[in-house]
């Protein structure tokens, strides 16, 4: 185990609840931000001057081995149910497993972590192959993400991943996701499984989980209640996916309270479904994912 670099200002080591977990408070003059070491997962962002970017449920599971309801979970090297075997996490295991921290530095008041994640015999029992995963986060005036895969076996692997991005609203019933209008979609609560071509925005009516496919993966989402927004930039991704539990679904979660689908969506970036990514053997994929804060 390499030593870990030493922090540099504006960044701090702080426990995570009190079951064991561990992450890092970023502080400077641009932003304020929470990271947990498990998952990698930017648990918190606040600029200076704006609004929290991220919703966190009140009542998200703080302990190792248990996946963190809110920020940005890491869905890596599957997303959604394990393909052929059902007992596996899903979404991956990349945000049930610990993070080590590579780097951190501060340059002219913008704090990048360099988390990495690389394969295992316990990651090897899960899913066979020989990675690398790196994922470099930049704090400043908003937050960008980029994942780094590494193929390091002898035979190419499969993976499909999302940034499963969390966002506070003040009424999920008045916001709406602009620029996936004409994108093909799958309704993940249609038993047929039909695709249709998405009309006009994404609204949240109850309980809403679509994955789209084929797209350039920018995309607004926009808090009408609060006449704010955010726009999400992604590149090296195709897909994104749009999650609200609505009343029913919540009921059933025992990490978020009951109305809290009122004030939250999740838009996710990334390569599912169809999208998924091929990685011959000694090859390297990049996947980012900027979040801006509008107005
Ligand atoms: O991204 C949408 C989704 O796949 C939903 O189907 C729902 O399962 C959501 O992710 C949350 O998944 P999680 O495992 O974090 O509870």
């Amino acid at each position: 185990m390499s030593t870990p670099p030493s922090l540099p200002d504006g960044l701090r080591d702080v426990p995570l609840g009190d079951n064991g977990l561990r992450g890092w408070q970023v502080d400077t003059p641009l932003c304020r931000a929470l990271v947990s070491a498990q998952g990698g997962q930017v648990l918190a962002f606040q600029a200076r001057g704006r609004e929290p970017l991220l919703w966190l449920s009140p009542a998200a599971h703080l302990a190792p081995g248990k996946a963190i309801r809110g920020g940005i979970p890491l869905c890596f090297p599957w997303f959604g149910p394990h393909p052929s075997d059902s007992r596996q996490p899903a979404h991956g295991f990349a945000r049930l497993r610990e993070w080590q921290l590579a780097a951190a530095r501060l340059d002219a008041d913008v704090l990048h972590l360099e988390l990495a994640l690389q394969a295992d015999a316990g990651t090897r029992d899960l899913w066979p192959h020989d990675f690398r995963a790196v994922l470099r986060i930049g704090f400043g005036h908003h937050l960008s993400l980029q994942l780094e895969v590494a193929n390091r076996g002898s035979a190419a692997f499969d993976f499909s991943l999302a940034f499963h991005s969390y966002f506070p609203l003040v009424d999920s019933c008045q916001a709406r996701i602009e620029g996936l209008a004409g994108s093909i979609c799958l309704d993940q609560l249609d038993p047929a499984r039909h695709q249709r071509r998405q009309h006009g925005p994404v609204r949240f009516e109850g309980e809403t989980d679509r994955i789209f496919t084929g797209v350039s993966a920018d995309c607004l989402l926009l808090d009408e209640a609060r006449d704010s927004a955010v726009r999400l930039l992604a590149s090296g991704c195709r897909s994104v996916i749009a999650w609200n539990p609505g009343p029913e679904k919540t009921a059933r979660l025992v990490d978020m309270p009951a109305s809290a689908w009122q004030g939250m969506a999740c838009v996710e970036s990334g390569n599912v479904g169809e999208d998924s990514v091929s990685l011959p053997p000694g090859a390297v994929a990049r996947f980012a994912l900027t979040l801006q804060q509008e107005p």
